[in-house]
């Protein structure tokens, strides 16, 4: 059956049920957005032109907010916990409604059972018959609860399966083996799935897929209106639970240093009296629903953030309102080696400011990042906030229009359940490599197109997504790990065309010399060392990783290009 997007929610928001904080959180999310949703998809169905688009039987369960997982989040929604997961599930229903998908919610093992159609109880009972669903969206609670109650019918099974896995999973924390034999063991990972079904909340990780959230747009007349009435000293302080005030106490206090110069508010949650941690000058207005902060951020000019939470959402809704956003560096970086937030996550991925998503994709004027122990640096980054004038901005990655183009093409294009065939790559062209200069800067080798590269005769191909016109080979530098030596040529990582370059023939083409060609599990491999002169290709499709890197090798890089304001895409990739 064909899509058809969906303008009304009332179906949607009767699916997601009462009685807990959680669930009133998102529904009036979802209901504040809905007018912004409509015009979305309006626009959407607009661009894509009556292309077909099927519709997918799927299944959301949000294992998370189940009470089988303790449901931690719900008690804390009036209280400064996280919001963030919320924000970003509400939207990922809205839009799996919105693209006309056939549609179940389920927020309990309970509700897990009845739909996959396993008898209830407490052990595990396969699934015998076909899996109802086409696709089942999912997190790590969610795995784990389907571990349990389907036992080994979720292998034959998986590759429908995606998590939602907001600071994302690497290649070598995925692969229950290799993790285990290699240190890369985590309480997390290890589930042997494609990279690409952990879905994040920033395109942070390209091994893993982008699935991102939204925030509010605004139109013309309000940006001109915002712009008037902003508040030149008016700073208000990220960071809603009063824990997260205790990092400003360090050496010099930037906040004593904010409050020369402006006004600062705060939204922190008190039960009763002032919070110890908020000095008596902060005008704290409390937790505020999300309507009324995103008042509060109309006015003011600067919305600053004092190192904790990492990647949330509210810094987008800040620029999205027109302030500028100011953050702290961290040098040295954080990681899951010296951060107890990020200890156990399964990823290995530093972390140089508070917000990197910011720092890198939206930048300046609208983010300024800078070392707090530098008080004169900090100093004058406040003035010069107070000096520049911003127009309000949000990526089109993060408008409705554009989370809906990207959700609709992962459905349509990604399939992690049809057998990749062996890939027979022609004799790839040697013009045009960077020849006697090969082991200076990155090279670059313009692939044949699709037609050149040719499959096995005898076995029938789904066509390749991102398709191959997408495609940049491109070789690292010693201890550069792919992700950084694409966007350094301002391409990005993309893991799917790794069974591409993973062959002698990309190596011949790069005029790299190799003694021996050795194919290893190894989650750097492809690559080659210079010195040595040894190539190695990867034996596991599992451990293709954009993540990776080692001292000694050059990694050979898949690269693509991506749509501006939509890095999940490439060019053609609609
Ligand atoms: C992130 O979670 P947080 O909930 O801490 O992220 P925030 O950026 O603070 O914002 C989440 C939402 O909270 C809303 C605001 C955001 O959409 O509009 N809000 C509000 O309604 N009222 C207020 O007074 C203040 C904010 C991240 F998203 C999670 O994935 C991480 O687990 C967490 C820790 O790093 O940080």
């Amino acid at each position: 059956r064909q899509a058809a997007f969906r303008t009304d929610l009332s179906v949607l928001l009767d699916q997601v049920g009462t009685g807990k904080e959680s669930l009133s959180f998102m529904k009036r999310r979802i209901r504040r957005l809905a007018q912004q949703w409509a015009t979305a998809a309006n626009r959407l169905d607009a661009k894509l032109e009556q292309q077909w688009r099927d519709q997918k039987k799927v299944l959301v369960h949000v294992g998370f907010l189940t009470e089988e997982s303790g449901d931690v989040f719900s008690p804390k929604v009036l209280k400064g916990g996280p919001l963030g997961e919320m924000v970003q599930w509400a939207d990922i229903l809205t839009a799996l409604h919105v693209l006309g998908h056939n549609l179940k919610i389920s927020m309990s093992v309970k509700e897990l059972q009845g739909f996959l159609g396993v008898p209830p109880g407490r052990g595990s009972c396969p699934l015998t018959g076909p899996l109802p669903f086409d696709l089942i969206y999912t997190d790590y609670h969610g795995l784990q609860q389907m571990k349990q109650h389907m036992g080994l019918s979720l292998k034959k099974h998986k590759c429908h399966i995606r998590v939602i896995d907001t600071f994302g999973t690497e290649p070598a924390y995925n692969h229950e083996e290799y993790a285990t034999l290699h240190g890369y063991r985590t309480n997390w990972g290890y589930w042997n799935l494609n990279a690409r079904q952990y879905m994040t909340m920033f395109p942070h990780t390209p091994d893993n897929s982008f699935m991102g959230f939204v925030s509010e747009e605004l139109n013309e007349t309000e940006k001109r209106s915002i712009q008037q009435n902003k508040v030149n000293n008016m700073a208000v302080v990220y960071g809603k639970e009063a824990s997260m005030w205790k990092l400003q106490q360090g050496k010099e206090s930037f906040l004593q240093i904010l409050h020369r110069y402006m006004e600062v508010h705060g939204t922190v949650y008190y039960e009763t009296q002032r919070p110890p941690e908020v000095p008596a000058f902060v005008k704290n207005h409390g937790l505020l629903p999300q309507h009324e902060l995103q008042q509060l951020l109309r006015k003011a000019k600067l919305f600053i953030g004092f190192g904790f939470p990492y990647e949330g959402p509210a810094p987008l809704e800040a620029i999205a309102n027109g302030c500028i956003f100011l953050q702290p560096k961290f040098n040295p970086p954080h990681s899951s080696l010296n951060h107890e937030f990020f200890r156990g996550k399964p990823t290995s991925r530093e972390v140089f400011s508070q917000h990197p998503y910011a720092e890198q994709y939206i930048g300046r004027p609208h983010v300024m990042t800078v070392d707090y122990n530098n008080s004169v640096e900090f100093d004058s980054a406040i003035k010069e906030i107070m000096r520049t004038k911003v127009e309000p901005y949000l990526p089109y990655e993060y408008t409705c229009e554009g989370m809906l183009e990207r959700v609709h093409a992962y459905i349509q294009h990604q399939d992690f359940c049809a057998p990749e065939p062996p890939f027979i790559p022609a004799n790839l062209s040697r013009k045009g490599s960077a020849g006697g200069s090969r082991m200076m800067g990155p090279l670059f080798v313009p692939l044949p197109n699709t037609t050149a590269l040719g499959w096995a005769s005898n076995v029938t191909a789904p066509p390749a997504w991102p398709p191959l016109s997408s495609l940049r080979l491109l070789v690292s530098q010693e201890g550069q790990s792919c992700v950084e030596a694409c966007q350094s040529a301002g391409f990005i990582c993309e893991p799917a065309h790794f069974r591409f370059i993973n062959n002698k023939e990309a190596l011949r083409g790069l005029d790299v010399q190799c003694e021996v060609v050795d194919s290893e599990i190894n989650h750097i491999l492809p690559a080659f060392s210079v010195v040595r002169q040894e190539c190695g290709l990867q034996r596991e499709p599992l451990l293709f990783s954009c993540a990776g890197h080692s001292p000694k090798y050059r990694r050979l890089c898949p690269c693509r290009d991506f749509r501006h304001g939509q890095v999940a895409l490439c060019r053609d990739c609609l």
